[in-house]
């Protein structure tokens, strides 16, 4: 006995400590016998010998391997079923220095995210995919998966995998295979120490091979899952070998050195990309001060109506008019199935500080360009804020608001100056007079950069000139009739 000594070690990748609940502190998620600790410390063990620890993001999905977040001590995220490729997508581009691994099971990769893994494996990301592979759904009691073998029994499938009713085994490494991008896709199995050795080969290589920023990797694992197999450990090894092998065999399915081709994206700053220049022409940051009385220089604003009403341009060109202003700006338009006539609507932040969600449910401005917009949004507009409504008068028994309402026959307006579709524009230009949250001047030099058409252009000039007269005169009105009977007009209540 005296030659023999017990070493227990852990790799440094894992967490000191293993959180689980006070009961269950003893043991790890995982059941007995299960792969998914297996491929854990082959994980672990790569990563710690690469020294790559501090820049390895997890991204671990839906099934029994979303566990990874309590024990990988590295940066982790936890993403919808099926989603890992895309969230590994976007954490390997916002950090192309990072390793990231998208670590999955077989009923969240090849069932709910068939589509993700394919694009992601299509479009050559960088990072690099486990499929651990156990032919059946783990976490959830043992439903039909994918990769279930033909006539075995699973929840879903009680009279074992039919191809009539339920289709074939998807052979996921094969199918990755065929497409270009992949550098390395390669199919090992857990089911005996000398498979375990190749398996811990093929995680390094596809960990290197992103470590030299070379391509998408994919190593898919056969793996067992002896609780829902209802089998012992052992058994399950020998199931593998003797009914998994058949249907997926072992091997590297691809493996390439990807082509050089020369079609590297330019890296270019947004303000680059909409040709917003740092030091905007002579345009004023603020707007002069004036009598508006919502003046405001960080507005949330909605914009609604229907789709070709302009809707999302205007948006679009107060968000850009705020970028050369030097606001922070979000734009985040929303729209239905159809392209014209449609209802779509856009919320619009300009501030002076980092916006911290796009999404305006309680917006300063409504502009309303259909009655259907204004009877919707119209209640979450708050007491201090303003409703501009694209009409003359406010519809039949619209009850009273807290916001301001003023009514902006901005289609009417528009149309005399030669086309409707500078109706948006004149609603820009009630805005800016009321607010004053951004300059005149601003709205001109946007609109240069986006109207190519010469006689569009004017009239837009002129749609905004309206739009702030048409304001004017309204809230003259107000002024000077405090008090008095103005419904017809516009009706304003606070
Ligand atoms: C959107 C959504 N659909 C379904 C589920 C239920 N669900 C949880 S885990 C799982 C299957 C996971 O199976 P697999 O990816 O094979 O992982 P395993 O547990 O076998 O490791 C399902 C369907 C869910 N959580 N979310
Ligand atoms: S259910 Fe299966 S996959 Fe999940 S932990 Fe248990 S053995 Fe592993």
């Amino acid at each position: 006995m005296d030659e023999y000594k017990v070493i227990e070690s852990k790799s440094p990748v894992f967490y000191e400590k293993y959180e689980r609940k006070s009961e269950l502190q003893h043991q790890t998620h995982y059941c007995p016998g299960c792969g998914h600790g297996v491929v854990h410390k082959l994980i672990a063990e790569a990563i710690a010998d690469m020294g790559v620890q501090d820049r390895t993001v997890f991204v671990s999905p839906v099934g029994c391997s979303v566990f990874a977040y309590y024990y990988f001590d590295t940066g982790n995220v936890q993403s919808a079923h099926g989603r890992a490729p895309a969230v590994a997508t976007a954490v390997k581009r916002s950090n192309p220095s990072s390793m990231v691994i998208s670590y999955q099971g077989d009923g969240d990769l090849a069932a709910i995210g068939t589509a993700e893994i394919i694009h992601a494996a299509n479009r050559g990301e960088k990072i690099t995919v486990f499929f651990v592979n156990n032919a059946i759904y783990g976490m959830t009691g043992g439903q039909m998966a994918p990769t279930t073998l033909v006539g075995q029994a699973s929840t879903t499938s009680p009279w074992g995998r039919r191809p009539s009713n339920e289709g074939y085994p998807l052979h996921m490494a094969e199918l990755l295979a065929t497409l270009n991008a992949p550098v390395y896709v390669e199919r090992v199995s857990l089911h005996d120490n000398k498979n375990i050795m190749k398996a811990r080969k093929a995680v390094r290589k596809a960990l290197e091979l992103q470590r030299d920023g070379v391509g998408f990797t994919f190593v898919e694992i056969l793996s067992p899952c002896p609780t829902i197999w209802k089998m012992t450990p052992q058994e399950s090894r020998k199931w593998i070998e003797e009914k998994m092998l058949s249907v997926f065999p072992l091997g590297v399915y691809r493996e390439h050195k990807p082509e050089a081709v020369n079609d590297a994206v330019p890296q270019v700053s947004v303000r680059e990309l909409l040709h917003v220049s740092d030091t905007p022409e002579e345009v004023p940051k603020e707007p002069a001060p004036c009598g508006g009385e919502l003046q405001r220089t960080d507005l949330r604003v909605n914009i609604a109506g229907f789709g070709g009403q302009g809707v999302l341009l205007l948006g679009q060109i107060l968000a850009e008019m705020g970028m050369r202003a030097g606001r922070e700006v979000s734009w985040l338009p929303s729209y239905g199935p159809e392209m014209r006539s449609g209802s779509a609507h856009c919320h619009v932040c300009l501030s002076h500080e980092r916006v911290g969600s796009p999404l305006v449910e309680h917006p300063d401005v409504l502009i309303a360009m259909n009655e259907i917009s204004l009877n919707k949004f119209a209640k979450q507009v708050g007491p201090h804020g303003t409703v501009f409504y694209n009409a003359s008068k406010l519809p039949a028994g619209f009850p009273p608001q807290e916001a301001m309402i003023y009514c902006v026959p901005a289609s009417e307006i528009a149309d005399k100056l030669g086309t409707t579709k500078a109706t948006n524009m004149v609603m820009l230009g009630a805005l800016l007079e009321l607010t004053h949250a951004l300059p005149k001047e601003s709205a001109a030099a946007v609109l240069r950069a986006k109207v190519r058409n010469k006689a569009l252009l004017e009239i837009d000039y002129r749609a905004i000139e309206a739009g702030m007269a048409c304001l004017r005169e309204q809230r003259d009105a107000v002024t000077a009739d405090a008090g008095a009977k103005t419904e017809d007009r516009f009706a304003h209540s606070r």
